[in-house]
C-alpha cells in the first residue's frame, strides 16, 4: 500500500459517490486496487469515435448537432477521449471497465445527459428520426454483467443518472419510496438516516449502484425484501416511440391531475401486469419507479461452518425446508472457504505463488489458521425480529444445521472486528456497504465475470451445477468462488469469475469458461438468471422450448414497440427485426475471436442493417 490514491468523491460532492462514513474505507479500497495495478491510467485511443453501424462521418455530425440543440450542447459528450477503467467508485460510462474483449471494441460514440423524463422523449424521438441506437444506462454499474457498455459499439448512451437522481417521495405511512435512475442504495440509505425514519431499505452485496437499474435487471438483495422487481409498485416508462406510460395503478388519472394514491400500495392493476416486460429487455426506459421499503426491525446475523466439501448435498438439503417454511429469515448465502481468503482483499500471491488455481490443500492450510477454522462451506443468515422470536428460530435452524457432522455456529461477537460476518450483517439489515469489492484484489488489474445459474434448492440439481463449475474452473485455470444466494424453492449460484484485464490469455480463457458453462449447464436443464451482454445472446438462445417460442414472443413485442430498433439492440439477446440474422448474435466463438485487438460484432461484416 505504497501510494494513496486521490480520494473517492463522496455523495455530497456527486450524486455517484459514496457516503462520508465510508470515505475512510473507499479511500483504504482504492490505494489496495491501485498497488496491485500494472495498467496505465489510458493508453493513446487506436481508433476515431466509433460510429453507430451504418452511419456516416456526416450524418454522425448532423445528429449530434441536432441532439446537442434539443438537450443542451453541455449535455452531449462526445466519446473521443482515451478510455479510462477507473474503479467501482470512479467508473467510467463510455466502455466496460472490466473489458472481456479489447478495451475500444464495446464502446459507444457519445454520451448523452437527459435531465428529466420529457428530455428522454425527446432524445428517444432524436434516435428514430436520425436511426441512432440509444443504450440506456442508470449509473453504470451493472458490474460483472457489461457495465455502461452498449451492446452495439457506437450507441449512444443515455446516462441517465447523471441529471435525474432525485427521491421523488418517501411515503412514510406507506413504507414506499419513488425513485429516478440515478438513486443508488448509498443515496437512499443516508436520506433515510438523515430524515431519521423507522424504514430500512434493501442492498445488494455492494451499495453503489442503483436502486432503480438493478431491480429492473432483476438483481438481489439480502433482507426479507431481497427481490428487488417483486418489491417495486409502479413505474414510469419512455416507450421506443417517445410515448410516456405508467404502469400498475399509475394508469388510473389520480384526482386532479395528481398521481394516483394507490400506486406505490397495489402492483398490478386492471388487465395484464406489464411491468414484468420492462425488466431485463429493450422494450422501454423506466424513468422513475416505486418501491417498498422494510420497517426497522431487530436482527441477528451469524455464520455455520460445514467442515467437509462432500456436505454440500446435505447442507442444500437442511436449507430447503428452513427456507419454504420462512424460518431462515432473509436471503442467505451459501459460499465456499475459498471465498473466506478472497474477501480479506489481500492478493492470492499472499497465499499462494503458483499460477494454477490455488490448490485445496492450501485453501485448507490457511483457512485452519483463521476465524473460520479449517472447513470447506460458509453459511451466511441472519434472523429478525424480537429477541424472543429469533432466539426460538436460531434454536430450529441450529438443531437442523447440527445434524451435520461438525458444523459450527458463530455470532458476530465470536469473530475478529475485522471478519466479513460485519459486513454481512450490516448488508442484511439493508446498510449498503463496499467490502465486497475486495474481492477484486485477488488478481493484479482484476475484473470479472458473473456466471449465474438457478438450481432448484435440491441436492441433486444444486450438485450437477455445482460440478459443472468444479470441472470446468479446473479446465481453464480459475479459481472457482461460488456463492449461493437462497431463495425459498431455488438458488442463485454466482460463480465469480476473476481475471486479469492485462492478459489476452486471461481474457480468452474467461470467455471460453463462460461459453461452455453456459452450455453445459442448459445441456442439463439449468439456465441463468442474468448475464454479461457478450453472453446475452448464448444464454437468452437456451430458452428455446418449443422452436424458441420464447424468443419469438420477445421480438413480436420488440417489432411492436420499437419499429426502428433504436433501442439497446441486442440487450438481453432481444435484436430488433433490422439487426436480426445479419451476423449481430454472439453464438459461438466470436468473443474469444475479438480478444486482442478484434471486432465483435456484427461477425459477418458484409451485412449492412
Ligand atoms: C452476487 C449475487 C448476485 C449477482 C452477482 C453477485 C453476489 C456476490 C444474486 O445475484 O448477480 C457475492
Amino acid at each position: 500500500m505504497s501510494t494513496s490514491q486521490p480520494p473517492p468523491p463522496t455523495l455530497s460532492e456527486r450524486y455517484s459517490g459514496v457516503p462520508k462514513r465510508l470515505a475512510s474505507i473507499a479511500q483504504e479500497a482504492k490505494n489496495r486496487l491501485w498497488s496491485n495495478k500494472t495498467l496505465p491510467e489510458s493508453v493513446p485511443r487506436r481508433r476515431q469515435v466509433r460510429l453507430p453501424p451504418d452511419t456516416t462521418q456526416d450524418a454522425f455530425d448532423t445528429a449530434i448537432a441536432t441532439l446537442r440543440r434539443d438537450i443542451g450542447a453541455e449535455n452531449v459528450v462526445l466519446n473521443d477521449r482515451p478510455l479510462v477503467d477507473g474503479w467501482y467508485l470512479e467508473h467510467p460510462n463510455t466502455h466496460d471497465a472490466f473489458h472481456v474483449v479489447d478495451q475500444e471494441d464495446l464502446v459507444c460514440s457519445a454520451v448523452a445527459y437527459p435531465g428529466s423524463t420529457s428530455e428522454v422523449q425527446s432524445v428517444v424521438k432524436w434516435a428514430n428520426e436520425c436511426a441512432i441506437p440509444i443504450y440506456p444506462i442508470s449509473m453504470g454499474r451493472n458490474v460483472g454483467y457489461g457495465g455502461s457498455a452498449p451492446r452495439v459499439p457506437g450507441s449512444v448512451v443515455i446516462d441517465l443518472g447523471k441529471r435525474m437522481h432525485k427521491i421523488i417521495n418517501i411515503d412514510v405511512e406507506n413504507a414506499s419510496c419513488v425513485v429516478e435512475p440515478g438513486v443508488s442504495y448509498f443515496a437512499l440509505y443516508e436520506e433515510i438516516q438523515k430524515r431519521n425514519l423507522p424504514l430500512w431499505i434493501d442492498t445488494p452485496d455492494l451499495g453503489g449502484g442503483s436502486v432503480l437499474g438493478n431491480a429492473i435487471d432483476r438483481g438481489v438483495g439480502y433482507t426479507p425484501m431481497g427481490d428487488h422487481f417483486a418489491n417495486h409498485c409502479g413505474m414510469e416508462v419512455v416507450l421506443p416511440n417517445g410515448e410516456l406510460l405508467r404502469t400498475g395503478m399509475g394508469a388510473l388519472p389520480g384526482k386532479d391531475g395528481s398521481d394516483n394514491p394507490t400506486w406505490q400500495s397495489f402492483q398490478p392493476s386492471y388487465g395484464p401486469y406489464s411491468d414484468g416486460i420492462f425488466s431485463q429487455s429493450n422494450f422501454g426506459i423506466v424513468t422513475s419507479m416505486g418501491f417498498w421499503l422494510m420497517h426497522e426491525t431487530g436482527h441477528q446475523s451469524y455464520m455455520i461452518t460445514f467442515p467437509r466439501d462432500e456436505d454440500f448435498p446435505a447442507i442444500v438439503e437442511a436449507i430447503r425446508p428452513l427456507a419454504q417454511k420462512r424460518i431462515l429469515g432473509n436471503i442467505p448465502q451459501l459460499r465456499h472457504v475459498a471465498q473466506e481468503l478472497n474477501v480479506t482483499g489481500l492478493p492470492k500471491s499472499h497465499w499462494y505463488s503458483g499460477s494454477s488455481p490455488i490448490p485445496r490443500d492450501i485453501i485448507r492450510q490457511h483457512a485452519a489458521r483463521m476465524p473460520c477454522g479449517d472447513c470447506s462451506w460458509v453459511f451466511y443468515g441472519t434472523q429478525y425480529g424480537d429477541p424472543t422470536g429469533i432466539k426460538s428460530q436460531l434454536d430450529i435452524i441450529k438443531s437442523e444445521f447440527a445434524k451435520i457432522k461438525g458444523s459450527k455456529f458463530f455470532l458476530p461477537k465470536d469473530l475478529p472486528v475485522d471478519h466479513y460476518i460485519h459486513s454481512r450483517a450490516l448488508v442484511c439489515s439493508g446498510v449498503p456497504v463496499l467490502r465486497e469489492i475486495d474481492w477484486l484484489n485477488w488478481k493484479p488489474n482484476a475484473a470479472h465475470l458473473f456466471f449465474s445459474p438457478i438450481t432448484p434448492t435440491r441436492a441433486e440439481d444444486a450438485q450437477v451445477v455445482h460440478e459443472i463449475n468444479v470441472r470446468l474452473h479446473k479446465k481453464y485455470g480459475f479459481d472457482l468462488f461460488p456463492t449461493l444466494c437462497v431463495a425459498g424453492r431455488e438458488m442463485h449460484y454466482i460463480a465469480n469469475i476473476i481475471y486479469d484485464r492485462a492478459s489476452e490469455d486471461e481474457k480468452r480463457s474467461a470467455a471460453g469458461l463462460m461459453r461452455e458453462l453456459i452450455a453445459a449447464s442448459a445441456n442439463e436443464g439449468y439456465g441463468e438468471y442474468r448475464t454479461h451482454i457478450l453472453f446475452a445472446d448464448q444464454v437468452a438462445g437456451t430458452y428455446k422450448w418449443n422452436n424458441n417460442a420464447l424468443m419469438r414472443f420477445n421480438e413480436t413485442i420488440k417489432d411492436a414497440l420499437d419499429p426502428n430498433g433504436i433501442l439497446a439492440p441486442g440487450r438481453n439477446g432481444i435484436w430488433p427485426r433490422k439487426y436480426r440474422g445479419k451476423g449481430w448474435e454472439i453464438l459461438g466463438s466470436e468473443v474469444e475471436k475479438a480478444v486482442g485487438g478484434g471486432t465483435i460484432s456484427p461477425s459477418t461484416v458484409t451485412s449492412k442493417l
